[in-house]
């Protein structure tokens, strides 16, 4: 926008003469010539480590600190994204910052943004395209090393099973790099271990009313109340699901009862985990603003970002987990 902004500012200030004055814009309002015009396209509100991932872009990329953010909510489809990054490439913003859906369906749409000069930084998941140069930069999760982190969790909970070990796998939204990585760990670790049973692999598409409906569904299928050890849930909200449908039908979450994993660990899952409902929470870490100004700092300076960042993630239980860390955590 800086390019265009300061063509058109000039020809309006030639037209106008000394009515806007030097460095004004029409609205006579001289702030907007310098801010870095940044079209940020989120995947929606689906779960609170989305609001909590938008939240850390809006903080950063704020008129004080020298951006002007353009932000789309695509309400999690991916038409509306790519609607949206049109737009941008319309209004010649100078930076595109995606949060994928899914890994699929890019490479078009980002074509269009390389010829018109605006580079498209990724955000959280990835976009599988066959041209790297599409992207300038992916800052995210290894989704892959959290579910391990999961797996191993089980390992070591469940290695003096004798019996099958009952797992019901909540899948997130389909296609999307977090799925596909946190899915990918589950499905060897089943493979690796002969007494592990995938019972069901149900859709919840890391909504909490979505992964109710469905695992109430598969709840009645089953005869009596059936025996289940695991609940590997891909992100809080499908936990937060899991929980409401499995207690309603009597199922006990907990020590002594059904193991419940999940991703993100926002304050709401740690303190399930902290009372023992949860069993393991594997953190996705949402903050990723910083990162992201990062990058975009380092192309204004002319120097060329990592391809690739990830975020460090670690792992909480009851065990390593009090109040004041809980309260301490900023989502
Ligand atoms: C993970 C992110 C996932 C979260 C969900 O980085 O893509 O999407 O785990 C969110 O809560 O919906
Ligand atoms: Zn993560």
């Amino acid at each position: 926008m800086k390019r265009t902004f300061l063509t058109a500012l000039l020809a309006l200030s030639l037209l106008f003469g000394s009515a806007c004055g030097a460095g004004m814009n029409p609205q006579g309002d001289s702030s907007n010539e310098d801010l870095t015009v940044i079209g940020m396209c989120q995947v929606g509100a689906e779960s609170d480590w989305r609001v909590a991932n938008s939240e850390s872009m809006k903080a950063v990329f704020t008129e004080e600190r020298g951006y002007r953010l353009l932000f789309e909510d695509a309400r999690q489809k991916q038409e509306n994204q790519i609607t949206a990054i049109r737009k941008f490439i319309q209004q010649q913003v100078d930076y595109i910052v995606l949060m994928p859906i899914s890994e699929s369906g890019w490479d078009s749409v980002l074509q269009e943004a390389k010829e018109a000069e605006i580079p498209v930084i990724l955000v959280d998941r990835m976009a599988d395209v066959g041209d790297e140069s599409l992207y300038a930069a992916h800052i995210g999760s290894d989704f892959l090393k959290e579910g391990r982190l999961a797996a191993a969790w089980m390992e070591d909970a469940f290695r003096e099973a004798e019996g099958p070990v009952r797992i019901i796998h909540i899948q997130g939204t389909l296609g999307s790099t977090a799925q596909l990585g946190r899915t990918a760990a589950l499905e060897e670790a089943v493979e690796a271990h002969e007494n592990w049973e995938l019972l069901t692999q149900l859709d919840g598409d890391f909504t909490q009313a979505k992964t109710y409906e469905v695992m109430t569904e598969y709840l009645s299928s089953l005869p009596g109340s059936g025996d289940i050890d695991v609940v590997y849930c891909e992100n809080d909200n499908i936990a937060f699901g899991a929980l409401q449908a499995l207690e309603e039908r009597g199922y006990a979450c907990g020590r002594e009862g059904v193991s419940v994993i999940t991703f993100d660990a926002t304050r709401g899952a740690l303190a399930e985990c902290l009372n023992g409902r949860i069993a393991l929470a594997v953190e996705c870490n949402p903050l990723l603003g910083p990162l992201v100004e990062t990058v975009i700092q380092d192309m204004e300076a002319g120097r060329t970002p990592d391809k690739h960042s990830y975020v460090e993630e670690q792992t909480f239980t009851a065990e390593n987990l009090t109040k004041a860390l809980i309260e301490s955590r900023e989502y």
